[in-house]
C-alpha cells in the first residue's frame, strides 16, 4: 500500500508553513489524519504539531555557528547534509507512518532549491523509492499577479521547480485574503495567452515583444501554469484545494467524486466571478 505525500514549496514567505497549518486543522476539523514534516532547519516557530523536524538532525543555527556561514550558505548545507542522511535518519522517521498514511513536508523557501540545487529532487526519488504517491505543492503569494511582468517571473519560478522536480505539480495563489481586486485576479488562474501577449506588450518596450511571444508561448505550453487560489479564512478554499491534491495522488477511492462535488465557487473559472467567494 502506497503512503501519500504533499511537498508544499514556493517562495520565502509564500505562506508555505501557515498551509501547511490551515491544512492540519481543516483535516483535525473533518476526521481526517495528516502528519506534518518540518524541513526548514531555520524554522523558529509552528502552529501545528511537527511529525519530524529535521532541526533534530541539524539546525540552522548550528552551521551558522560552527561552520562560520551565512544563513543562505548554512540552508544549502543543512539541506545537503539531510541528502547525505535520508537512507539512515529519514527513512528512521518515517517509519512509523506506513500504509495510507498522509505526510505533508514543509520546505524552506530558498528559491535555489527549487532551481539547481539537486537536493529536493533526490528526496522525492527517495519518497518514491519507498513508495510515496507525491504532488509537488506550489504555493505563490498572490501580490505576483499585481502585474503580468511580476506574474511571468511567477511562473518561470514555478516552472524552473516543475522541470525539475518532475512530481505531478499543482500551484496555488495564496493570501487571497489581502487581494482587493478579486476580479482581477481571474485571468491568472486559468490564463488566456493571447490576452496575455496584449498585455506584456503593453507595458513594455517594443524591443520585447519577440521575448514576450516566447514567454507567453511557454506558459502556453505548459499548461499546468494555473492556479488554484487559496483563501484560508475559507474551509470550503483549502477543501477544494485539497481535493484537487488527493485526486492528484489518488488518495481515497472517491477522490475524483470530491473533486466534482466542491463548491463552485472556488473552481478556477468561477472564484472571481462570486465576490461572495471571498
Ligand atoms: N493575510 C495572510 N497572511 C498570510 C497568509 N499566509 C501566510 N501569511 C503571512 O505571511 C508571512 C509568511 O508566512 P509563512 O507561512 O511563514 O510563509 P513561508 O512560505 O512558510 O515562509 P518561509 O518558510 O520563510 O519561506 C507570515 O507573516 C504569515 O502570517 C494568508 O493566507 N493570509
Ligand atoms: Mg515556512
Amino acid at each position: 500500500m502506497p503512503r501519500y505525500a504533499q511537498l508544499v514549496i514556493g517562495p520565502a514567505g509564500s505562506g508555505k508553513s501557515t498551509y501547511c497549518a490551515n491544512l492540519h486543522q481543516h483535516c483535525e476539523t473533518v476526521g481526517r489524519v495528516v502528519h506534518v514534516v518540518n524541513l526548514d532547519p531555520a524554522a523558529e516557530e509552528f502552529n501545528y504539531p511537527v511529525a519530524v523536524d529535521i532541526r533534530e538532525l541539524i539546525s540552522l543555527e548550528d552551521v551558522m555557528e560552527e561552520m562560520h556561514f551565512g544563513p543562505n550558505g548554512a540552508l544549502i548545507y543543512c539541506m545537503e547534509y539531510l541528502e547525505e542522511n535520508l537512507d539512515d535518519w529519514l527513512s528512521e522517521q518515517l517509519e512509523d507512518y506506513i500504509d495510507d498514511d498522509y505526510l505533508v513536508f514543509d520546505c524552506p523557501g530558498q528559491i535555489e532549491l527549487y532551481s539547481h540545487i539537486p537536493v529536493l529532487r533526490t528526496f522525492v526519488d527517495q519518497l518514491k523509492i519507498w513508495d510515496f504517491q507525491v504532488c509537488a505543492v506550489y504555493l505563490l503569494d498572490c501580490q505576483f499577479v499585481s502585474d503580468m511582468a511580476k506574474y511571468i517571473s511567477g511562473c518561470l519560478a514555478s516552472l524552473s521547480a516543475m522541470v525539475q522536480l518532475e512530481l505531478p505539480h499543482i500551484n496555488v495563489l495564496t493570501k487571497l485574503d489581502l487581494m482587493d481586486d478579486k476580479k482581477g485576479i481571474k485571468k491568472f488562474l486559468d490564463p488566456d495567452t493571447r490576452l496575455l501577449l496584449a498585455d506584456l506588450n503593453e507595458q513594455m518596450a517594443p524591443r520585447f515583444s519577440k521575448l514576450n511571444h516566447a514567454l507567453a508561448e511557454l506558459v502556453d505550453d505548459y499548461s499546468m501554469v494555473n492556479f488554484i487560489p487559496l483563501d484560508i479564512r475559507k474551509e470550503k478554499s483549502i477543501e477544494y484545494l485539497l481535493a484537487h491534491i488527493d485526486n492528484t495522488i489518488q488518495f481515497g477511492e472517491d477522490a475524483d467524486v470530491k473533486v466534482k462535488e466542491m463548491d463552485p465557487d472556488f473552481t478556477a473559472s468561477n472564484v472571481a466571478e462570486d465576490d461572495s467567494g471571498f
